[in-house]
């Protein structure tokens, strides 16, 4: 999605246009949006759990036995206390101020929001609440969690907060019945309205087989399932997108339960044997991850372990957990997710069609005709932290330990917290050997930084947390000036008050001295080394045995109006339909079959514009090193045509494949197909994934991961024109490395991604995952 917004913006500099206003978002509610620079910011304080503030988390070794109950539920997020928002804010797209709203009526905002209780004694252990209460869990004490969902449907009789009403959240956030979904009904699997690459002839113009039901947002009752992400847990209690469940009954193709819960209900049993570190968890479901997440489904998960973490790392009051989300919101204060059934205000043209007073930020879908609904990127104009926009946290002058995760659906994040110091301690899943003093916390969707920062000379100041990362990235909307990277011409912003954040106030008195250990001192590192498969300069670590190498590819598939899907080796999610993957070899279409305990080598080759964070299921990777490919033959390998070409040629070349699609050339990319050559033939660079060897197209050195990155991960940022290269183990991260053994490790399941469902990787891009970026 490079030029989208690009082109957006052009138009409106040619056109001038202006006025202050939005479509509807929802095709089932009308909604105005009120745009983001119209709420006035540091108006509300952040929420805070545990010690420092009102919510106490959840003390899952003293509550083995909990539920997690998906309701849906009213929140205080926009300030209702102030009368008069912001009268002016600044459009991206016409590049100018514009007025804001008037015909404002700020209400509490429906969300779907995790409760928790005691399965046993049915107490309450935290209020439903977007992000959830974090739940802090010890290692080797198991947590067993019976999932309810009581979300309602869309107009369906609700009681919340005792008031009898209707649910709305499915009629704000629209599903898309015509991306692969869990479609609990079968209805849209019945009619046709799944749009596959292989209606190659359909898919260019109008598809023929949307009928009138794959056009009409989902209804019925709505499935959810939840993912622990992070951890290493037997893929039965994954949490992956075919084990959702409905609160009628339905049930995805993988759903468990440890007993029988009843309807809508399956039990997980954790059992947290692995490594410490900050995990979270949030919906999965197949096809509506990004809608469910929007919604409000996500929270931490902190595995503790006091004997093998960093010693005195700030805790109690000064440790504390910061969601980071974007979201946009309609004049009466509710979530408004475009779904791009706009209707045009006057003056204007169709929403997202980028003319003259086109009222929409994401403007509409790409590809109307074959997604009426879905978005490649959501894009927000109000940054929340803990469910509140551009709120205010008030600190003791000292240091804090904050675990920062990006819980957005796609926007990437480049942080800063001023001049205070701030140090990595730990990376996704585990921490570090040793702290890195870091400048910026760069985040993406689905990583988490775990990081310790200091305020002690900071007292009486005032510190705004800043963003300069562009959405999407590296070239979307900018929420800072910038430099236009053709002309050179210094750009205003697209996003000025996605700049900032929110504000840490250093205010509090001193309550006691400060004894946390001191990153600036070195300490705050593990107390045992990590096993280490890289040495973090960009090596192998000595003695690691790499048991296969893969070489993937990121692959966007461009209808007439721009993404239709986004896939990973160019292969569905259900890959069985991909006849490039040998389905003699490949009945169910899982083509990533790594041998338990093994160590493979995944090098992931980014041909689009956009850079995608990886996420792996089940198995933490350590990131090797990343290298620029030469894309186009442009850029120095003097091979014509680059990487690009060359990979394009090789479709229809091996006679051994199944048929192109009717509409493919041999010679072309042929969407969805799968890889161009037979996958398990290494290639040339002795890599399996059947794609052409990157080896001629390398340029310039391996760039070693940035030290704060180095540490075992689930998530990892592969940038465009780029192969990002990690080494991936299949056991758990704290069983020792054998010289060239591969060992099984000790847990309690087989960590063998062939036994039971198994486990997905993923783009958690929320609206890529959705849309097949994920195998
Ligand atoms: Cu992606």
């Amino acid at each position: 999605m490079l030029t989208r917004p690009t082109l957006i913006k052009a138009a409106g500099i040619v056109l001038g246009v202006f006025f202050a206003g939005s479509g509807d978002a929802s095709t089932l509610v009308p909604q105005t949006a009120l745009p983001g620079g119209c709420i006035p910011q540091f108006a509300v304080p952040m929420p805070v759990f545990g010690p420092a503030g009102a919510t106490p988390r959840v003390n899952a070794t003293g509550h083995r036995n909990i539920t997690v109950t998906m309701n849906e539920i009213e929140q205080a997020v926009l300030p209702t206390n102030i009368s008069i928002y912001k009268p002016q804010y600044f459009d991206p797209f016409v590049l100018t101020y514009l007025n804001c709203p008037t015909n404002l009526n700020i209400k509490k905002t429906r969300v779907w929001a995790y409760g928790m209780s005691d399965s046993y004694t049915g107490q309450t252990l935290a209020p439903a609440n977007w992000p959830a209460v974090t739940i802090q869990a010890q290692r080797y004490v198991p947590t067993t969690v019976t999932y309810r969902n009581k979300l309602p449907k869309f107009g369906a009789p609700v009681t919340i907060n005792g008031v009898n009403t209707t649910g709305l959240v499915q009629g704000l956030v629209t599903a898309d019945q015509t991306i692969d979904w869990a479609d609990p009904l079968g209805q849209a699997a019945l009619n046709g309205c799944i749009d596959f690459p292989q209606d190659m002839n359909n898919v260019f113009t109008t598809n023929p087989n949307l009928n009138p039901y794959c056009n009409t947002p989902y209804k019925g009752s709505p499935p959810a399932v939840v993912h622990l992400h992070g951890g290493e847990t037997s893929s039965f209690i994954d949490g992956g997108p075919l084990s959702w469940f409905t609160p009628s009954g339905k049930k995805g193709k993988n759903f468990y339960s440890r007993w029988n819960a009843g309807y809508g209900a399956a039990v997980y049993k954790y059992d947290n044997f692995q490594e410490p570190g900050t995990l979270w968890f949030h919906d999965h479901v197949m096809g509506q991850t990004r809608t469910n997440v929007y919604s409000g489904f996500a929270g931490f998960y902190f595995l503790e372990d006091p004997v093998n973490e960093p010693k005195k790392l700030p805790d109690n009051a000064f440790q504390i957990e910061m969601a980071i989300q974007d979201r946009q919101f309609d004049t009466n204060g509710q979530l408004f997710f475009p779904d791009g059934s706009s209707s045009p205000l006057p003056g204007a043209t169709q929403c997202g069609s980028g003319l003259a007073g086109d009222p929409c930020l994401n403007g509409g879908p790409p590809n109307p005709l074959n997604h009426p609904f879905w978005n490649p990127e959501f894009i927000g104009d109000v940054a929340v932290v803990n469910g509140a926009p551009w709120p205010v946290l008030h600190v003791e002058p000292r240091r804090y330990r904050l675990h920062l995760l990006d819980g957005s659906n796609a926007r990437v994040y480049n942080l800063s917290f001023g001049t205070a110091p701030v140090y990595a301690i730990g990376a996704d899943d585990s921490y570090l050997n040793k702290p890195v003093k870091i400048s910026k916390v760069f985040i993406a969707p689905g990583e988490r930084n775990d990081v310790i920062v200091d305020f002690s000379q900071f007292a009486g100041k005032t510190i705004t947390v800043t963003n300069d990362a562009p959405i999407p990235f590296p070239d979307g909307l900018f929420p800072v000036p910038h430099k236009d990277p053709v002309t050179g011409v210094t750009l205003p912003a697209d996003q000025p008050q996605m700049a900032k954040i929110m504000k840490i106030v250093v205010d509090k008195p001193l309550s006691s001295p400060d004894d946390s250990c001191n990153p600036a001192w070195g300490q705050c590192g593990r107390t045992k080394p990590m096993v280490r498969l890289t040495d973090g300069w960009g090596h192998v670590y000595p003695g690691v045995k790499i048991d296969k190498k893969r070489q993937l590819i990121l692959k966007e598939f461009q209808g007439p109006g721009g993404p239709l899907m986004v896939l990973v080796n160019n292969t569905l999610f259900e890959g069985g339909m991909s006849p490039g993957i040998d389905a003699t070899v490949f009945p169910d279409g899982i083509t990533e079959v790594p041998r338990q305990g093994s160590i493979e080598e995944w090098e992931i080759i980014n041909l689009t514009m956009d850079a995608h964070p990886i996420h792996t299921h089940l198995a933490q990777f350590q990131i090797l090193n990343r290298q620029a490919l030469d894309m186009d033959g442009t850029m120095g390998s003097g091979i014509p045509g680059g990487y690009m070409g060359a990979w394009e040629a090789a479709f229809g070349s091996n006679p051994n494949m199944a048929p192109l699609f009717p509409g493919c050339t041999a010679g072309q990319f042929c969407p969805g197909y799968g890889p161009p050559l037979p996958y398990q033939v290494p290639n040339t660079d002795g890599a399996l994934g059947g794609n052409p060897a990157i080896k001629p197209y390398l340029i310039g050195a391996n760039n070693a991961p940035k030290p704060e990155e180095s540490g075992w991960k689930d998530t990892a940022k592969a940038n465009p024109g780029e192969v990002t290269r990690f080494l991936i183990r299949f056991t758990p991260t704290s069983t020792p490395n054998t010289y060239n053994v591969s060992l099984k490790g000790i847990n309690k399941y087989p960590f063998d991604p062939t036994k039971g469902p198994g486990y997905v990787w993923h783009c958690h891009i929320l609206d890529h995952e959705d849309q097949d970026m994920m195998r």
